[in-house]
């Protein structure tokens, strides 16, 4: 491991102003910042954290980017007396929980950034920030993630920095873990790193394309969920006996998935997916209190799901911090899935 020089104390402003140097605090270059990220899902998990403050990861993890689904985000000088947030092309409340989580991140950028506290008078300048998705916010399919990873793109833009994608991963992540990984399409491996300061934690993209794959968005439920991934994997963490299984289950899914990639075996990628899913939730349930995101509903579609596959269609599911389920299957099956699941939204990832 190596030796991180004393004067950077690690927190998000150190990692930054190393990061950024001289360029730190600069005023933006550009009237406008505009960046894309699309939203992944993991196929092996990332739950656990081994540094709060900096998102560094108790795991490595592996996701897959869906395509076009993702967010938008426009940064734009405004010549308001304070920030404003619009989301989908509704105005934000600057007091709700979405917009300080915003900010704290965004901040970390600006002049106003020396506290922790945001100050929307003292921000200069002000900005209006302009994101639009498709898909539904914290309803646990990765809204954060694009949304770090798109917001962090735009800044790239706004003051001209340059960064590289890996560098732009590492910013990402300090505002959500899973958004190192939505700088890229396709496979995406976050690397856990051993470093203190984080420099060895970002994604790299794997150099696989998979025209088959496809994902099916089976939504029950797009309500906020009642416990943040944040807390929730913290009292995982602390609580859970199951945990100590993790980290090892998740190295072995980790090599077994990068296999059935290489090799294109779905069946491996299905499996693999579905059992690292479980025994995340498995090691939720095992928390205390406990953490539960799956709904009657969730439980249901699994059981139609193991029937379906008894029955000899090769389908499988991954579950993230929400009740709904992401099915993966290959273009050949996806006619007869959408008859049984009329809901199903179907995502083409490459
Ligand atoms: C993942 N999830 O690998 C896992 C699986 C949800 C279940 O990453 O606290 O929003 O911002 O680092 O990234 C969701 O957690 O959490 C997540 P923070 P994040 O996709």
């Amino acid at each position: 491991m190596k030796l991180i020089p004393a004067e950077y104390a690690l927190n998000k402003t150190t990692v930054i102003k190393k990061k950024l140097a001289d360029r730190y605090l600069q005023p933006p270059t550009n009237k406008i910042g505009k960046a894309f990220a699309p939203t992944n899902i993991a196929l092996v998990k990332y739950w656990g954290k081994r540094n709060q403050e900096l998102n560094l990861p108790m795991t490595s993890s592996l996701s897959i980017s869906l395509g076009n689904k993702g967010a938008e985000t426009i940064l734009s000088l405004n010549d308001k007396s304070q920030d404003e947030i619009m989301l989908n092309g509704n105005s934000v409340d600057l007091e709700s929980a979405f917009a300080k989580r915003l900010f704290n991140f965004l901040n970390l950028f600006r002049t106003s950034s020396h506290t922790e506290v945001w100050d929307p008078v003292s921000s200069n300048p002000s900005l209006t920030i302009n994101i639009k998705t498709n898909i539904p916010i914290a309803a646990g399919l990765a809204s954060s993630a694009c949304g770090f990873a798109a917001l962090i793109k735009a800044l790239d833009n706004l003051y001209n920095w340059n960064l590289s994608i890996k560098d732009l991963s590492i910013l990402a992540r300090l505002g959500s873990g899973s958004a190192s990984r939505s700088l890229w399409n396709g496979f995406v491996e976050w690397h856990q790193g051993e470093r203190e300061d984080g420099e060895d934690s970002h994604g790299e993209r794997i150099d696989t394309t998979w025209a088959a794959l496809r994902i099916g968005l089976l939504i029950m439920d797009v309500k906020e969920k009642n416990i943040s991934s944040r807390l929730a994997m913290q009292r995982t963490v602390e609580t859970s006996q199951l945990y100590s299984a993790w980290p090892k289950k998740v190295s072995t899914d980790l090599h077994v998935m990068k296999q059935a990639i290489a090799t294109k075996d779905f069946e491996l990628l299905g499996k693999t997916a579905e059992s690292n899913a479980l025994n995340m939730h498995a090691t939720m349930l095992a928390a205390w209190p406990p953490v539960n995101f799956s709904l009657p509903e969730t439980l249901n579609n699994m059981q139609k799901i193991w029937q379906l596959r008894a029955e000899g269609l090769p389908v499988y599911f991954t579950q993230d911090a929400g009740p709904n389920l992401k099915l993966l299957f290959l273009k050949n099956n996806q006619e007869t899935l959408t008859k049984i699941f009329p809901s199903l939204e179907v995502v083409q990832p490459f």
